[in-house]
């Protein structure tokens, strides 16, 4: 895999400041695939300063010549396409072809929508004898995960220079070459030096001193719950903005009108595919008792089928972990009617499509993130018991409601404190905000709310 042993930072691939690196592996076989200069708060502190010296040239550039730079760069995603669905592949084991449909594919159009979005957003509106002008917050230090490598950078950097914002990325350290990519389209693409810098490093090393330092502006977070928390509480010190996308339990609602096979097929799907590495994952399925022994029997076998089509989980770190839900859900006793322990490969991070029955709303894998193929299948007994336990965790970030008619399922669906929910299977849409009720976050992203955490607002008065 190629790999830049320098970090982007001012335009240029530059040479890290110590020579540490560190290893990329390919989480499918366990080899090194390269090594990428490993950050530190020296490195960091360049790159703020060089996104702050960017700011004010980028801030005043007029918006249309901001769009026409977001759509060079969607341009330059187009034509690394099969790289980005390559190198994804190699380093967060996915499939090629979900990389391709998904990886590679999902961050066109989100950075296509930025492309529309700085073009006609109206940065500057007459309230009454008030002229409201939107503003770019300043500079944006962004911290993204592995999940979906290049969509988390593109949902935060694409927005944030449609604002006029200047970016420092931290990408996660399981994908750097997906973010090497990325710097390569900026700077095909054009866009300034200055306005788009990569450090590539550790979180506790690079994430922290990007989201500790005086010069950022806003820290824009996607990731676990627990350092979210840390670096909300070190924003908030300092009174400083954060957008916070964190952990997600979210509830698959079959009521009893829906076509049952549909929903628990496609319910089983949207678990285990990017094997289970999804925040929004329907991870609890809840099924009316009348038909919950049918719908079980239904997720074991498709969840035995889809073996063969889902890759390893990214790392031994969240292997390890994933595997401890699954013993403490037996422990905790659950039964288990597809997957379980058994490696089904003696190399690599293979987890086997896991489905669990007779779960109750309490049990330790009901209640917290696993992050893996990992499907719990729980009963309710009407209505407003699934709502009691859809709404029964600490999270609200996605979910889904079927039903045999949209209007019962919307009905339901708004009684759900959760920030996305899908009817009747739904369709992903760019321009459709996203993020958490609860503790799944802060902030949206995507479409014009997405926008809108990079821009604060001046009113004058005549
Ligand atoms: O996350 P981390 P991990 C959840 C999921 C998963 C768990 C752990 O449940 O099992 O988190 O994953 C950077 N200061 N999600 O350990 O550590 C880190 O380098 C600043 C949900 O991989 O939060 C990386 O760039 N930054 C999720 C990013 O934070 C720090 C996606 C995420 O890593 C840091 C991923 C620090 N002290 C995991 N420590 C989602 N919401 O989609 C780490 N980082």
């Amino acid at each position: 895999m190629k790999a830049h042993d320098g970090m982007y930072i001012d335009g240029a691939w530059r040479p890290a400041a110590s020579g540490e690196t560190i290893d990329v592996v390919n989480p499918a076989d366990e080899q090194v695939i390269g090594h990428v200069p490993a950050g530190s708060a020296e490195d960091i502190d360049t790159a703020v300063r060089a996104a702050r010296a960017a700011l004010p040239g980028w801030a005043a550039t007029p918006p249309a010549e901001r769009a026409a730079s977001l759509g060079a760069l969607r341009d330059a995603l187009v034509a690394r396409k099969d790289e980005i669905a390559e190198t994804v592949t190699a380093e967060l084991g996915s499939p090629l072809a979900f990389s391709q449909a998904v990886h590679a594919s999902v961050p066109i159009a989100v950075a296509d929508s930025y492309a529309e979005l700085a073009a006609t957003h109206a940065f500057e509106e007459k309230v009454g004898n008030s002229v409201v002008y939107q503003e770019p917050i300043g500079v944006v230090g962004a911290i993204t995960p592995w999940n979906y490598p290049l969509h988390q950078i593109v949902a935060k950097v694409a927005p944030a220079l449609a604002a006029g914002c200047t970016v420092v990325l931290k990408p996660a350290e399981d994908t750097p070459l997906t973010a090497q990519l990325f710097a390569e389209a900026v700077d095909e693409a054009g866009i300034p030096a200055g306005v788009f810098n990569l450090v590539t490093g550790r979180g506790p090393v690079a994430g922290q001193a990007l989201a500790e330092h005086p010069g950022v502006d806003l820290v824009s977070f996607t990731g676990s719950t627990a350092v979210g928390r840390q670096i909300g509480a070190t924003a908030g010190a300092a009174i400083k903005k954060v957008a916070l996308e964190l952990g997600g339990k979210s509830a698959n609602v079959i009521l009893p009108s829906a076509d049952l096979a549909k929903a628990v097929n496609v319910g089983v799907a949207n678990v285990m595919s990017n094997s289970g590495q999804t925040c929004s994952a329907w991870t609890r399925m809840l099924v009316h008792h009348d038909q919950y022994d049918e719908a079980v029997r239904l997720a074991a076998t498709a969840a035995a089928k889809y073996g063969d089509r889902i890759g390893p989980v990214v790392n031994a770190k969240q292997y390890a972990r994933v595997r401890s839900y699954i013993e403490k859900g037996v422990a905790e006793g659950a039964r288990l009617v597809a997957g379980g322990l058994e490696r089904p490969s003696p190399q690599g991070y293979f987890i086997a499509p896991t489905v669990f029955a007779d779960v109750t709303p309490g049990m330790t894998i009901a209640q917290e993130e696993i992050f893996g193929p990992v499907l719990s299948v729980l009963r309710y007994d009407d209505e407003d018991d699934a709502a009691r336990i859809a709404n029964g965790t600490v999270y609200g970030l996605a979910g889904a409601v079927w039903a045999g008619e949209e209007a019962e399922a919307v009905a339901f669906a708004r009684r759900l404190e959760t920030g996305q929910v899908d009817i009747n299977g739904g369709r992903f849409n760019p321009r459709a905000p996203f993020g958490g009720y609860k503790q799944s976050g802060v902030g949206r992203e995507l479409g014009a709310h997405g926008l809108s955490e990079y821009l604060q607002t001046k009113s004058l008065q005549f």
